[in-house]
């Protein structure tokens, strides 16, 4: 059986780190793979994340089952991290996912169990894996014009009039902050007004929250989200604590499911478990363990966001000083790069650009020119910037 299947498509970026690390030459500089790093090239773990994981190993008294929606504490600390102070925090529901990629997932295929003819709608160059997760469920996907290639900024006016088609049988699914791959988020207004249409031509919005508090801190970078689920009936929230808590391998995310009443937000929920059932059955418990520990511990969640504002303030040094030495250098051509939110930046350099780069100068990005900001170190921003202006 197995010698009659086609060969697997490789992940383009996860493929890319297997490369990198192959690569013999000093002074090569990964901006492939989105994970955060500090200035020794590490992805260090977050302080609070060992204090609680400390406290943990000396608390824990079994390794039992804890149940399909995974940790309800955990759950709880989700919906209040991201629906604090509006009407959908006292309608929302929430299930423990593996990473948000898992929450993605669960929330694709309770959207195909409710209606098989749902569209997805994902905005003009979105996550690698938004679309093969939404046809892995069965449903049909669309693009609507996000990215906007020569401003390097969402063309919004596009964006809205594309999203005027979105009817009853439609999902629109939304970068919650920090878009991924491009940088480039939309605006308050923007969130404004796509609620207004959601409301007004019956789409249901889905918001991938995969990286809060990355961008302008933990409050502005949710400021849209919570806009959208104040004014709004119904809505999907996946979301990730691989990047913000640091936990990436230790998988951990949640579904959240907005109802126009709790019963209704519950009942989605009951129906996801029903779906985890059939799949993984329960998410992995640490990384939420942990989560959780710290968000209902004073002292700890100020550890937390401490270390959170100083990675999102790095980030923002860090895209400054790599325009500020092109500059230097005379050249403009990727000042954008300083008004993109996040870790990562779309450089609109061409295959051919990106093979030079790495040919060269051992500098690795994703091929369709993303490169992931977080990844720099302070000491590589001259040669980037050098590198950058030969193949520009
Ligand atoms: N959604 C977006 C937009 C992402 O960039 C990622 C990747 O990090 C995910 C979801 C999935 O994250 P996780 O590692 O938690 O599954
Ligand atoms: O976009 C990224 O780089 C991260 C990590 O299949 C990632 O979201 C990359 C590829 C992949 C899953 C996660």
């Amino acid at each position: 059986m197995f010698s009659q299947l086609s060969p697997a498509q490789p992940d383009p970026i996860l493929s890319l780190s297997l490369i990198y690390n192959t690569d013999q030459r000093d002074h090569k500089m990964d901006l492939g793979i989105g994970v955060y790093r500090n200035n020794h090239g590490q992805t260090p773990i977050m302080a609070a994340i060992s204090q609680a994981e400390h406290r943990l190993l000396q608390t824990q008294t079994t390794k039992s089952y804890v149940g399909l929606a995974g940790s309800e504490v955990f759950n709880q600390c989700m919906i209040d991290l991201l629906l604090a102070d509006t009407s959908a925090h006292s309608r929302a529901a929430g299930v423990q996912t593996p990473g948000g990629s898992g929450a993605l997932r669960m929330l694709a295929d309770l959207m195909h169990v409710a209606n098989a003819n749902t569209t997805v709608w994902l905005t003009d160059l979105s996550y690698v894996n938004h679309r093969p997760v939404m046809e892995a469920a069965g449903l049909k996907v669309k693009y609507y014009p996000y990215f906007d290639r020569d401003t390097k900024q969402v063309n919004t006016d596009a964006m809205l009039s594309a999203l005027v088609q979105a009817g009853v049988n439609d999902v629109v699914l939304l970068h919650g902050c920090c878009h991924n791959p491009t940088g480039a988020d939309i605006s308050f207004e923007a969130w404004q007004a796509i609620t207004a249409l959601a409301n007004k031509n019956g789409f249901m919005p889905f918001v991938d929250m995969a990286y809060i508090g990355f961008g302008d801190g933990l409050e502005q970078d949710g400021a849209g989200l919570k806009f959208m689920a104040d004014n709004i009936e119904e809505m999907m929230i996946a979301t990730s604590c691989s990047k913000n808590f640091g936990l990436y391998r230790e998988r951990t995310g949640a579904a959240l499911l907005v109802g126009d009443t709790l019963p209704n937000a519950q009942k989605a929920k009951g129906r996801i478990l029903t779906l985890a059932r059939a799949s993984y059955t329960m998410p992995p418990d640490h990384g939420a363990a942990l989560v959780a520990d710290i968000l209902t511990d004073s002292v700890l969640t100020a550890v937390w966001k401490q270390e959170l504002v100083m990675m999102q303030q790095r980030i923002i040094g860090l895209r400054q000083s790599l325009v500020n030495t092109l500059a230097a250098k005379g050249c403009d051509q990727f000042s954008f790069i300083a008004d993109h939110k996040g870790m990562f930046s779309m450089t609109g350099l061409s295959p051919e650009k990106i093979m030079r780069l790495r040919d060269e100068f051992a500098i690795y990005v994703v091929g369709d020119g993303r490169i992931n900001v977080a990844g720099l170190q302070e000491q590589q921003i001259d040669a980037l910037a050098t590198a950058l202006m030969t193949v520009a």
